[in-house]
């Protein structure tokens, strides 16, 4: 897609994630060399003073594309004319929070964003990075009824980048040689990592890797609890892999998905593989680069796969339960 200036929006642009972000959105590496950038940063109140910092860096790095930054903590005035907005910004979960309070802390957020939201360009599209993401893209899509539902997608690409990094590290090739994986459902730990149809090199996976043991087991294991690795690691939740997962989106969903490859992404169910319509599901789905994208069809689904697939669902029809009454 070409524009002369594209306007990006991002939400919780003061955290880590907006800080390895940010310099790539403006390089022009994501929207072209030929793209001028309009940032428009949304923060809460307090976050603010620390913005100013990020957005002094910003400045400091002379970006020949970018035309402007906008920081703001009001929605209405971050999402005006923006063709795309990240929503990255939501409230971390606290020691001792659970799932379910994280979700009910959050949910209010993306209400109020999607019914913002509404302002975006016409051609405005929506990637919600802040956990939990299928969730909160679905309130925000619910609060924004002005905006086809195809516009708004959760972040699982990071997801299907471990996925293709595991593989490619077990079967020692480079990710470039491998293809069909996908990330069904939730991102969260319920996920399922498939590589049913996935083909290394144009094989199929499980003639190339012989450990199926691994494929079944460790491998699904690895790519779910791959966060929480991190923070183990780190001390920190990955940020920079989920900023790079963040503009893989974007570029995936700009271009036309080559060959008979796929990407996986929440995205709002139609009914298809027997998923709830309506639900923010991950899916395998095709760009046409002109802004819509429809799921891959005709997968055919094993046992073992349909269990996974269950368990994930299961856990996002609970989800949806529990923010009933913020999905206007
Ligand atoms: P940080 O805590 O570093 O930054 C979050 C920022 O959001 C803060 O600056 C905060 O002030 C801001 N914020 C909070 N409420 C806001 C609101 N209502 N409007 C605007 N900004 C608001 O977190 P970071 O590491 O950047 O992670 C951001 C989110 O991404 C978290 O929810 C995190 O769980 C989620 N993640 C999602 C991933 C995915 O693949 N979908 C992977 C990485 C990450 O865990």
């Amino acid at each position: 897609m070409s524009r002369k200036t594209v306007k990006v929006a991002v939400t919780g642009a003061a955290g880590q994630i907006g800080y390895s972000l940010l310099p790539r959105l403006a390089s022009g590496e994501i929207f072209g060399m030929d793209t001028k950038i309009s940032l428009h940063f949304l923060e809460i109140t307090p976050a603010l003073p620390m913005l100013e910092g990020v957005v002094m860096e910003m400045n400091d790095s002379a970006f020949p594309l970018l035309e402007n930054i906008i920081v703001t903590d009001d929605p209405n005035i971050a999402f005006d004319g923006v063709n795309w907005a990240m929503l990255v910004g939501s409230k971390p979960r606290g020691k001792g929070m659970l799932r379910g309070d994280l979700i009910r802390e959050n949910g209010p957020i993306f209400t109020g964003q999607g019914a913002a939201l509404q302002r975006g360009a016409s051609d405005l599209r929506v990637i919600v990075v802040g956990n939990p993401a299928n969730t909160n893209a679905l309130i925000a899509m619910n609060n924004a009824p002005d905006v086809p539902s195809g516009r708004f997608a959760a972040l699982t690409h990071l997801d299907q980048n471990r996925a293709y990094s595991q593989i490619a590290g077990k079967a020692g090739v480079t990710v470039n040689d491998i293809r069909k994986i996908t990330i069904w459902g939730n991102h969260s730990a319920t996920q399922y990592p498939d590589v049913s149809h996935a083909l290394i090199n144009g094989k199929p996976i499980f003639d190339v890797i012989d450990d199926h043991e691994w494929l079944r087991g460790d491998f699904i294991t690895t790519v779910q609890k791959r966060g929480a690795a991190i923070i183990q690691a780190r001390g920190k939740s990955s940020a920079a892999s989920a900023a790079n997962a963040a503009l893989n989106h974007i570029q995936a969903m700009e271009s036309v998905t080559p060959g008979d490859n796929w990407f996986s992404s929440g995205v709002c169910s139609d009914g298809s593989y027997g998923i709830d319509e309506g639900l923010m599901f991950s899916l395998p789905i095709r760009s046409d680069g002109k802004g819509s994208w429809s799921v891959v069809q005709g997968l055919e689904i094993d046992a073992f796969s349909q269990e996974k697939i269950n368990a994930t669902l299961e856990e996002l029809r609970n989800e949806k339960a529990m923010v009933a009454e913020l999905l206007a």
